[in-house]
């Protein structure tokens, strides 16, 4: 085990304050993270970033399932910041979440704040961001968890993983792009370039960049935990001459297919092996945008390469052609091949019998600006509700019964129905609110997010905090509650792409009590208004209730 993480110290985990080096008997890792600006040359800009600890992508955190973890954050930046470690399902520990004035105000400049939270029942590769403005661009990092001790993986132990983190990246100041971007009311401008592991490869007046590069041996199996941190793309990835096989997504396991391209949207963690079959060179790697509606991307590919060992540097180099942009074929295909692995050790617990039903809209919308460029502004929302951002935490708000922060009457279904996918409205106008849903203890919930073509139709990346769910189905055009439940297939995960002009349909118990932010995870959608959170209650007794908040929760 140490020599395979060593392969990774090389080039991403820089560790501080680790205090269990060795992975074996250890139940609790301590991590510190100083949030810094730092200086980058490598990404053709001058201007410093913010980073954890002056690395970009930030430091792996790896433990092992029923591991606590605690991470000391200390803020030495002028924005403030909260950092959310996606897909931690938090059991009881809403507090240590991390979105901002979701389950707790920011930590402020100069601010401290400890994260506690413990690795229950899952094991892969999820990760970290902020929660705050647009920091995750800079601001992001892989959490490994490895199964506990003496567990072995499902399938056959790869001889070396591999954490690869995709990124966007820009010349200016993110937090200069998105406030510019509303003030006038419209799109922010795209990134710049794509990255893997920090690193765009030869592109635009880059070109002093070699690129990321993976060195590998012949006839060995490479497991790659690849996590797409891109604020607003969603990524295909593919290797020249070599098939992935997929093993687990969000961590959670799969049933082992194999592929050419992975398609994975912000948010979503896959983990894939490759088997080093081919002659010794120099093969590409390529990371590139999906996007199948008429909307601006960044249409750059960023590129990276496995090398074998032995290799020359002037061996020749194994090219690869990414999808085109618009390949929705090449979308579905890898969508529908994703299965849970649903095993006796591992099984799909997914609700049969459904409390709350309910029916969610996603999409686009535009308000009255006066200040803005055309007196209009671009909006986002979930069953016409714009979400306005409270100034004290919900989860505050809930736990102190403090009133008049949000309001617990979000709409279980459109108050307006109409064809979602069909003809628009001619009124494109939304609600604003903070409104949440309200769900008792242990209650299961089928949800169908549908997207409308209000605008344009788009993909959206939908994650649900404190959760796994089950993906039941999804489909093209407006769910169908008579004829679609009949085809629904099951892959868990807790990020999941609703598709262009189409639907997607979740399962999952309201077993956590809490308040949970559910959001499109594309960061342009999220400052929109594309959010929404649900307010789980306690159960009976202190083991199906929110814990007490640590003294060190920020203050609002
Ligand atoms: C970044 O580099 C500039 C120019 O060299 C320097 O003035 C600035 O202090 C540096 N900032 C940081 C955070 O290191
Ligand atoms: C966004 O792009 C426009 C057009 O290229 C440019 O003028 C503007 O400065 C950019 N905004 C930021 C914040 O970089
Ligand atoms: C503003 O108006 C211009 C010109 O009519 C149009 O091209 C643009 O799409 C409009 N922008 C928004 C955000 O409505
Ligand atoms: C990428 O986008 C740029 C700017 O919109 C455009 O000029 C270019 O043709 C596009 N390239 C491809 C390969 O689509
Ligand atoms: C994808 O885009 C290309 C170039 O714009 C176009 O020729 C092609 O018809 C599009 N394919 C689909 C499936 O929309
Ligand atoms: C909030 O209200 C609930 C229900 O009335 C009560 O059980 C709980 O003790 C209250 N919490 C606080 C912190 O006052
Ligand atoms: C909704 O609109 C689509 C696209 O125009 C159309 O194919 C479909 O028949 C419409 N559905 C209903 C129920 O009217
Ligand atoms: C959304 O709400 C706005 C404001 O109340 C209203 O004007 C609009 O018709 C609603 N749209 C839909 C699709 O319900
Ligand atoms: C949750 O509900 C299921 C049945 O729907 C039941 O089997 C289980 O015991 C309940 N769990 C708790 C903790 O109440
Ligand atoms: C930081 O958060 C505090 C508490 O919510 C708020 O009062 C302050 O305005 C925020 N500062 C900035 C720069 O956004
Ligand atoms: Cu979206």
């Amino acid at each position: 085990m140490a020599s395979t993480w060593l392969q990774v110290a090389a080039f991403m985990v820089v560790l501080v304050a680790w205090t269990c080096p060795t992975l074996v008997e250890c139940r609790i890792r301590n991590y510190k993270f100083n949030v810094v600006m730092t200086n980058t040359t490598r990404l053709c800009k001058s201007k410093p970033i913010v980073t954890v600890n002056g690395r970009f992508p930030g430091p792996t955190i790896i433990a092992r399932e029923d591991d606590t973890v605690t991470v000391k954050v200390v803020n030495h930046v002028k924005y403030n910041v909260s950092i959310h470690w996606h897909g931690v399902r938090q059991l009881r520990t809403g507090w240590a979440d991390g979105p901002a004035y979701i389950t707790q105000c920011p930590i402020q400049p100069g601010g401290t704040y400890v994260y506690k939270f413990t690795l229950t029942g899952q094991r892969g590769t999820l990760w970290w961001h902020a929660h705050v403005l647009w920091l995750r661009a800079t601001v992001h990092g892989a959490i490994v968890i490895l199964p506990k001790v003496g567990v072995p993986y499902p399938f056959p132990k790869p001889n070396k993983e591999v954490v690869v983190v995709l990124g966007e990246w820009w010349k200016s100041d993110t937090e200069a792009v998105i406030n510019q971007a509303q003030k006038l009311g419209q799109a922010p401008n795209v990134s710049d370039a794509h990255t893997i592991n920090g690193n765009p490869g030869p592109v635009g007046n880059c070109l002093a960049n070699g690129g990321y590069k993976l060195q590998v041996d012949q006839e060995k199996t490479y497991m790659l935990r690849i996590i797409n941190a891109a604020l607003n793309e969603e990524l295909f990835f593919k290797i020249a001459n070599h098939k992935l096989t997929v093993v687990e997504v969000d961590a959670v396991y799969v049933k082992p297919f194999t592929t050419d391209t992975i398609l994975i949207a912000p948010g979503q963690t896959t983990n894939a092996i490759i088997t080093t079959t081919q002659k010794a060179g120099k093969y590409l790697v390529a990371v590139s945008p999906f996007m199948d509606a008429p909307i601006a991307v960044n249409n750059l590919t960023a590129t990276a390469s496995v090398h074998y060992s032995g290799a020359l540097t002037s061996t020749a180099t194994k090219l690869v052609t990414p999808p085109p942009q618009n390949a929705t074929l090449v979308a579905n295909s890898f969508v529908n091949a994703l299965k849970s692995l649903n095993s006796v050790m591992y099984p799909a617990k997914v609700p049969l019998t459904i409390d709350h039903s309910l029916f969610f809209t996603i999409g686009l919308g535009v308000n009255p600006c006066k200040t803005c460029v055309n007196g209009s502004r671009v909006v986002a929302d979930i069953n016409n509700v714009t979400f306005v951002m409270p100034t004290t935490a919900l989860l505050q708000a809930h736990y102190f019964n403090i009133s008049g922060v949000f309001t617990d009457d979000f709409p279980s279904k459109p108050l307006m129905p109409y064809n979602y996918t069909g003809t628009q409205p001619k009124n494109f106008a939304t609600n604003k609110g903070t409104k949440v849903y309200r769900l008792p203890y242990n209650a299961t919930v089928q949800l169908v997010l549908q997207d409308t073509g209000m605008i344009a139709a788009e993909s959206h990346p939908v994650h649900l905090h404190g959760f796994n769910f089950f993906v039941v189905g999804r489909g093209l055009g407006n769910f169908n509650p008579n004829k679609d439940p009949k085809g629904y297939n099951l892959v868990e995960r807790n990020t999941v792409g609703v598709p262009t002009g189409g639907w997607t349909a979740i399962r999952f118990r309201a077993d956590n009590p809490g308040v949970w932010f559910m959001h499109c995870h594309l960061e342009v959608h999220t400052t929109w208004g594309l959010k929404m959170a649900f307010v789980v209650d306690n159960g009976q007794g202190p083991l199906e209730s929110v814990i007490p908040p640590p003294s060190d929760l920020p203050k609002c």
